[in-house]
């Protein structure tokens, strides 16, 4: 079709927003044969900065792009949107407690969901990266009461991503070689990176490892930090990659999951594998056309039980926590 896709992306001017628009204006996420219209959001202050990467993005003459439009208020950038990135939010900054952190994102995506259920298309699909994302999303899906649930997930495809690159390293295989790894639950040091499903070569990758202290002492860990490796060894936190994992969360939702494998995504939870209901958790889905469906029948042993509702856990704290606040 030659109607463009328009695609909104929230914190445009920002770090991660410098790899992702141009990722997606070359065709990465809908193909080169689709045109895409970028409508892109950022905060007043951010505009003059947001003009600057539009010039770059002109500059790059992508046949795929339509156009761009930029704004500071949401209900005229989301108009029509297709797709939602929600990558801006509100960083934590020294002296800012938990609470304060979840009240000045609660603003933005109470906000922005209110938006979103007003002037989005319907079929639109939203995506949220912005920290704390789970949460965020959360926020936005409740405050969008139009806008169907299955609509609003949240970014745990980086710490898919991250696994699947550590996995390929240990077991000397590469990510091709890689299968069915799963994410559960939030995207934070909780989270839960499982490889007691996955495979490698066609074989149980636990069983090829053969190391449960490897597993327990090394690799969760390492994915789970790792973005706090980032920070150290850059400077700053992780932005190409995080953008990368939008990108392939996005594609693979609107265009369909491997076939034989699953993704990581974060979304409602109906009550799968015993998580509270209509938290925003990370499961094993199937995606394909723009639909997902959390992989049913996989059996829990004791140590991933226990993982999976610690994550779970927190991602109830922080739904008391905004409940709390008023927000949900
Ligand atoms: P930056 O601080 O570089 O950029 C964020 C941008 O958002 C800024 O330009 C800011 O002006 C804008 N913004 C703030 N409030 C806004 C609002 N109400 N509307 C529109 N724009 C707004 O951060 P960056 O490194 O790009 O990271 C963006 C978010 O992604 C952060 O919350 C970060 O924590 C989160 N991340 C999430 C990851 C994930 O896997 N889910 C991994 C990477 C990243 O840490």
């Amino acid at each position: 079709s030659t109607t463009p896709v328009k695609v909104a992306v929230t914190g445009a001017a920002g770090q991660i927003g410098y790899s992702l628009l141009f990722r997606i204006a070359s065709g990465d996420l809908l193909g080169k044969d689709t045109p895409v219209q970028l409508q892109l959001l950022e905060i007043t202050p951010a505009l003059k900065a947001l003009e600057g990467v539009v010039m770059e993005l002109d500059d790059c003459a992508f046949p795929t792009l339509a156009g761009v439009e930029i704004g500071d208020d949401a209900n005229t950038v989301f108009d029509g949107a297709n797709l939602a990135l929600l990558v801006g939010a509100r960083p934590r900054t020294k002296g800012m407690e938990r609470g304060d952190l979840l009240e000045a994102n609660g603003a933005i995506f109470t906000a922005q969901g209110k938006a979103l259920n007003e002037v989005a298309a319907d079929n639109i699909r939203i995506g949220v990266t912005g920290n704390p994302a789970n949460t965020n999303a959360l926020i936005a899906m409740t405050n969008a009461p139009d806008i169907p649930q299955e609509r609003f997930t949240a970014l745990t495809r980086l710490d898919h991503n991250r696994a699947l690159s550590q996995l390929a390293a240990k077991t000397g295989s590469t990510v091709r070689d890689i299968k069915k790894l799963t994410i559960w639950g939030n995207h934070s040091a909780t989270q839960y990176p499982d490889i007691f499903h996955a495979e490698v070569g066609g074989k149980n990758a636990a069983e090829v490892v053969g190391d449960q202290a490897w597993i327990e002492n090394d690799f969760i860990p390492t994915v789970a930090k790792r973005g706090a490796a980032i920070i150290e060894a850059r400077g700053s936190s992780s932005a190409a990659s995080a953008a990368s994992a939008t990108i392939d969360a996005a594609r693979d939702w609107l265009h369909g999951s491997p076939a034989g494998d699953w993704v990581s995504m974060a979304v409602r939870s109906d009550g799968s594998y015993g998580i509270p209901e209509g938290l925003i958790y990370s499961y094993p889905v199937v995606t394909k056309g723009g639909d997902w469906e959390i992989v049913q029948g996989l059996e829990i042993d004791d140590f991933s039980r226990g993982r999976m509702d610690a994550t779970a856990a927190e991602l109830v704290e922080e739904r008391d926590a905004v409940t709390g606040l008023g927000l949900i």
